[in-house]
């Protein structure tokens, strides 16, 4: 694969072939450090969409009997294919999203991480066999759902698509894909990658376009047996609402406003360096960044002075340039960070630093901090999905646990404690599918991943994620004597 500097072509992967939009009609990608094109996509619609979920139905019968091990070792072969083409995907993921390459490259590793681990789970998914009476021998097997969609957003384009698909094809399922309208490359070339290292046509399929057109015409498709959809609340809700008329099986990742509580026992370098990955890492433009800090009041004015100081420091330009942030994804989300930016003046004054957009081409704006903000306003309750922390002082241990439970999300929560007991106190009373000690992202593949209350339902990542892609089935036999 090369990287070209000027406009390339991109289409849908239908049945293991790159094939134009039945309407021929296309859209551009846009470089969102330079708002420049770099490339143009065919726009798939229904009929697009219709044609892809049948390539998928017909590929099924075959890939899903294929002895396990073998759809492992095709899994495992396309994990080591991404590694070797990781360079490529990494400047393509960064001149399509903006991301620092170095985020780019992790997230690149994570999605062969992904494929890697699932190829692993392939031939190791059993059932169990159940003690009735002696009359009756009962088992379960799991099943695949069958023909899969993944409905991708554009924040970790390429670490999502690993995450949604990798576990679909292991258990035996087929999957059509639409990445985000802002970000489809990567999905593209990895179809690409898969039919290289010999993974049936049909298998994965890929079809670009606008969430209204071929977001809802394949996560509303008759023919489709499961959707995974990670994106914002009010299409989760749509999404849900269509899947469940449709009586299919639906996993929503949405979004969070997740507490990062600091206590003055608290490593203070360990707890900066966490606080600025959690809000400052992909420009903010992460579920499970930590948006809210609550800070001790007897540790707030040191801790605040500190990451000042380290906020000043960063390097802020064109992903390809590798700077501790990249701009925002698009002019839209630019838009709406910057709206929230106003907001954040008006309910808190002037940030502590930042709150301005950069004075330059691309969607830039400046990492900033809210001091003085009161968990009722808006930037302490709404998703702003950018580089923007509030900062909400506290005093005691019950008021922490209140104040981070009040929001109507509930994806993760981290707290910086030397104290043990309060750590895994926090752990058991805070509300969220995955909470953080000592350090944010923590976790990995191998570990269970999704939301409590508004951040969705069903969980991906690790083990779990088998559960999400399979059906149970109950085999019961009568072998008594005739
Ligand atoms: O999300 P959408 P948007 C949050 C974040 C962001 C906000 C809006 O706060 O600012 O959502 O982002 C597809 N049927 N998150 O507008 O619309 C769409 O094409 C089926 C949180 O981008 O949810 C894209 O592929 N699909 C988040 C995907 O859904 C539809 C990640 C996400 O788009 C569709 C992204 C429809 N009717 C945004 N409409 C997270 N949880 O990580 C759109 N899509």
């Amino acid at each position: 694969m090369t990287i070209q500097s000027g406009t390339s072509t991109y289409d849908l992967v239908i049945d293991g072939d790159p094939v134009q939009a039945a309407a021929e009609e296309r859209f551009d990608t846009v470089n969102p450090a330079t708002e420049s094109v770099i490339a143009s996509v065919s726009r798939a619609r229904e009929e697009d969409v219709d044609s892809a979920v049948a390539a998928a139905r017909d590929a099924l019968p075959d890939w899903r009997s294929m002895p396990p091990q073998d759809r492992g070792r095709l899994l495992a072969a396309l994990a080591e294919k991404i590694r070797a083409q990781q360079e490529s995907l990494t400047l393509l993921e960064t001149r399509d999203n903006g991301k620092p390459l170095s985020h780019a490259r992790a997230d690149v590793e994570t999605c062969a991480r992904y494929f890697e681990y699932y190829a692993g789970v392939a031939d190791k998914l059993h059932g169990d066999s159940i003690p009735l009476t002696d009359e009756y021998v009962d088992y379960t097997v799991r099943e695949p759902l069958g023909v899969t969609a993944q409905i991708i957003p554009w924040n970790l384009p390429t670490n999502i698509f690993g995450r949604s698909v990798a576990p679909a094809l292991a258990t035996g399922n087929v999957a059509v894909v639409k990445p985000a309208e802002q970000t489809p490359l990567t999905a593209v070339e990895i179809a690409r990658l898969a039919s290289e290292v010999g993974i049936p046509d049909g298998v994965l399929n890929v079809v670009p376009g606008f969430g209204t057109e071929a977001g809802a015409a394949l996560s509303g498709h008759p023919d489709v047996d499961g959707v995974s959809f990670t994106g914002s609340v009010p299409t989760g809700i749509e999404v849900g609402k269509t899947a469940v008329e449709n009586v299919t099986n639906v996993h929503l990742e949405l979004g969070g406003k997740s507490p990062n509580v600091v206590y003055p026992d608290a490593d203070l370098d360990t707890a900066v360096d966490s606080t600025m990955t959690g809000i400052f890492a992909n420009a903010g433009q992460v579920c499970s960044a930590g948006s809210r800090l609550l800070v001790h009041e007897d540790v707030k004015d040191k801790f605040l002075n500190e990451l000042v100081d380290r906020i000043e420091e960063m390097s802020i330009d064109s992903g390809e340039l590798d700077p501790d942030m990249g701009p925002l994804v698009s002019e839209e989300h630019f838009e709406k960070v910057t709206r929230y930016l106003e907001v954040g003046r008006t309910e808190a004054g002037d940030p502590l630093v930042g709150g301005e957009a950069l004075e330059r081409d691309g969607y830039f704006v400046e990492p900033t901090v809210f001091d003085g903000v009161d968990n009722d306003m808006r930037i302490a309750q709404e998703e702003i999905f950018g580089p923007v922390l509030s900062v909400i002082e506290f005093a005691t241990e019950e008021e922490a646990i209140e104040i981070a439970n009040d929001v109507d999300y509930g994806l993760v929560a981290g707290i910086h404690t030397s104290d043990i007991g309060r750590a895994h106190r926090f752990a058991r009373d805070v509300h969220a599918g995955q909470v953080y000690i000592n350090e944010w992202f923590a976790g990995g593949e191998e570990t269970p991943f999704g939301g409590y209350k508004q951040s969705g339902f069903g969980r991906e990542k690790g083990l779990a994620a088998v559960d999400a892609y399979t059906q149970v089935k109950n085999v019961c036999a009568n072998i008594a004597p005739e």
